[in-house]
C-alpha cells in the first residue's frame, strides 16, 4: 500500500474527464488500494481516481462513522436522481474551503465493483453528496463548479495566494 499525492486545485489536471476502466486487472486493484488508504489517511469521505493524477473512472467512498463501511466504485453512473438538498461541502482538492451545494437529495448509481460484478447503490443523505462529488471528479468537475462566479473568483484567488505562499 501506499500514499499517493492528492492534485490540489487550481492544477488543470482535476479538470479532465477521467476515461471508463476497461478491464479489472491487478493494477485496478492495486490503485483502489492506495486511493483507499490514502482517503482514510487524509481524513476524508472519498476519494476519486482524477484527484490522484489517475485517469480513470474509479472513485472510493467511506462515509461512515467506524471507517469501516469501504465502496470501490468502477465507471460509477448515475441512472436516478430526485429532490433537491444542500449541504455544506469540502474537497481534498480544495483544502480551506467549505460552501454550500445544492444537489439531488436521492441517486441511485450503478457501476462495477472490485470484483468486476455490477452493483447498484440507492442513498440519500451524505452517502448521496458524497456519490455526486466523486462522479463529478470524473468528469472534471469541482464542488466550487457548482457556485457563482462570484464565488468561484474568490475562491480561486485564495487558492492561488496559497500556492504563492507554500508553493
Ligand atoms: O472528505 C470529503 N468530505 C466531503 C464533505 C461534504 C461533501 C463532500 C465531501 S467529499 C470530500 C473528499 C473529496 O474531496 N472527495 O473528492
Ligand atoms: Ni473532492
Amino acid at each position: 500500500m501506499a500514499l499517493l499525492k492528492i492534485l490540489e486545485y487550481p492544477d488543470l489536471r482535476l479538470k479532465d474527464m477521467a476515461v471508463p476502466v476497461a478491464r479489472v486487472d491487478r493494477e485496478t486493484l492495486r490503485l483502489a488500494d492506495d486511493m483507499a488508504e490514502t482517503m482514510y489517511d487524509a481524513p476524508g469521505i472519498g476519494l476519486a481516481a482524477p484527484q490522484v493524477a489517475a485517469g480513470q473512472r474509479l472513485v472510493v467512498v467511506d462515509v461512515s462513522d467506524a471507517r469501516n463501511e469501504l465502496l470501490t466504485l468502477i465507471n460509477p453512473e448515475i441512472i436516478v436522481r430526485s429532490g433537491e438538498e444542500e449541504m455544506k461541502e469540502g474537497c481534498l482538492s480544495v483544502p480551506g474551503v467549505l460552501e454550500t451545494v445544492r444537489r439531488a437529495e436521492k441517486v441511485t448509481v450503478r457501476a462495477l465493483g472490485l470484483d468486476g460484478r455490477p452493483l447498484e447503490i440507492e442513498a440519500d443523505g451524505l452517502l448521496a453528496v458524497c456519490l455526486q462529488h466523486e462522479i463529478d471528479h470524473l468528469n472534471g468537475t469541482l464542488f466550487v463548479d457548482h457556485l457563482s462566479r462570484l464565488r468561484q473568483n474568490v475562491i480561486r484567488r485564495k487558492a492561488e495566494k496559497r500556492l504563492r505562499h507554500h508553493g
